[in-house]
């Protein structure tokens, strides 16, 4: 479809009285029958969303490499030799072609991603310039930037900013053992502006960094209690980069995944959960097995922000096959 207006995308229904999940809560619907969980995160996505209907979002990485973050799973830290050029920020004419061509292939959202641990002044002012152009072709707009300081949230919603991503990542008890030069807290300080700037929150986080599933419902729980849900949740799978210290992480059990995209329907009913990176190493049968979880939505595009994707051929053909809509 062409890109859309917000009102196109929203749930169905988005009359859900807010309620706090308990991690053991959680934990239980990890451990249930897998098709029992299945059953209930598709009543769960039913009531609110159009089962059949899947957003599409575009990544463009506009600033590559070179990061002072530590991350361990990250192929953009400075930290690690990871074999990654060094880019400076794209230049404005660049990411506008790029955004055009990503609407022309059907998305309806433009994601610009920065390799900073957050922007400063005057580089903000350029991404304003991106998001003020990619908004007037008519797409919904998304950047993910790092920590944001006071003010800045505000210009990019006065920009035209749908979205802000900024992920949890783990469970908090466990991000220390995956990054050392921020927090959790850091993380929750920055939605907490984008959030009272009026932007739309964007995160979720990564799973199969050797966390426990302890850790994984955790995350989710955090998500969910959130004093607002997110209203885009973006699951990763972890894509083990070589150089970096999760590189030789052993690939999780896909089940564990697709629990994992359960459990976010199941807690966050009127969220748009991503099935995000990771994708080009499942099977199409998996992905479905995704969406029938609740996943609704999916990075759309050769590339990630360094790493693969599915051809754009392989998802039409995958849509065409399950009978999927793209919104
Ligand atoms: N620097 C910003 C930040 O950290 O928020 C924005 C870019 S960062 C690359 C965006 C997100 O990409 C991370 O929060 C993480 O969830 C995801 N990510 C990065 N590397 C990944 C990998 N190797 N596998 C899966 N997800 C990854
Ligand atoms: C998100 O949760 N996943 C995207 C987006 N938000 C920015 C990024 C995935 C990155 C995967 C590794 C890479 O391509 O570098
Ligand atoms: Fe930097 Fe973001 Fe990568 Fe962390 S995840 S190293 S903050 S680009």
């Amino acid at each position: 479809m062409q890109a859309s207006s917000l009102a196109a995308v929203s749930p169905v229904s988005q009359s859900v009285p807010a309620r706090r999940w308990t991690v053991d809560e959680v934990l239980a619907l990890y451990e249930m029958p897998l098709m029992d969980l299945l059953w209930r995160a598709q009543g769960v996505h039913r009531a609110h969303f159009d089962p059949n209907a899947i957003q599409r979002s575009t990544l463009l990485s506009v600033k590559t490499g070179g990061c002072s973050e530590d991350c361990s799973y990250c192929s953009q830290s400075a930290r690690y030799d990871t074999d990654l050029e060094r880019e400076r920020l794209m230049p404005l004419d660049e990411v506008v072609a790029a955004a055009k061509v990503a609407k022309e292939k059907g998305a309806s959202r433009f994601c610009m991603g920065a390799a900073w641990k957050g922007p400063k002044d005057n580089d903000l002012d350029r991404v304003l310039e991106m998001v003020r152009e990619v908004k007037a072709l008519g797409m919904q707009t998304c950047v993910t930037l790092g920590m944001l300081k006071e003010g800045q949230a505000e210009k990019l919603k006065d920009a035209g900013l749908d979205y802000y991503n900024h992920n949890l990542d783990t469970d908090k008890e466990f991000y220390g053992q995956v990054i050392r030069t921020h927090t959790h807290d850091d993380r929750l300080d920055t939605l907490d502006q984008v959030r009272d700037a009026g932007i739309n929150v964007c995160s979720g986080g990564i799973i199969g960094m050797g966390e426990s599933r302890k850790n994984r419902a955790a995350l989710i729980v955090q998500l969910a209690n959130l004093p607002q849900a997110p209203e885009s949740v973006p699951i990763n799978n972890l894509v083990p980069i070589p150089g970096t210290p999760l590189a030789d992480k052993p690939r999780l059990d896909p089940f564990e995944f697709v629990r994992t995209i359960a459990a976010a329907r199941i807690t966050m009913p009127t969220s748009w959960v991503r099935l995000s990176a990771g994708r080009q190493e499942m099977s199409d049968e998996l992905q479905a097995l995704c969406f029938l979880a609740g996943a609704n939505s999916m990075f759309y595009g050769d590339h990630l922000l360094t790493t693969g994707n599915p051809d754009v051929d392989r998802d039409d053909a995958l849509f065409a096959r399950l009978g999927v809509k793209a919104v």
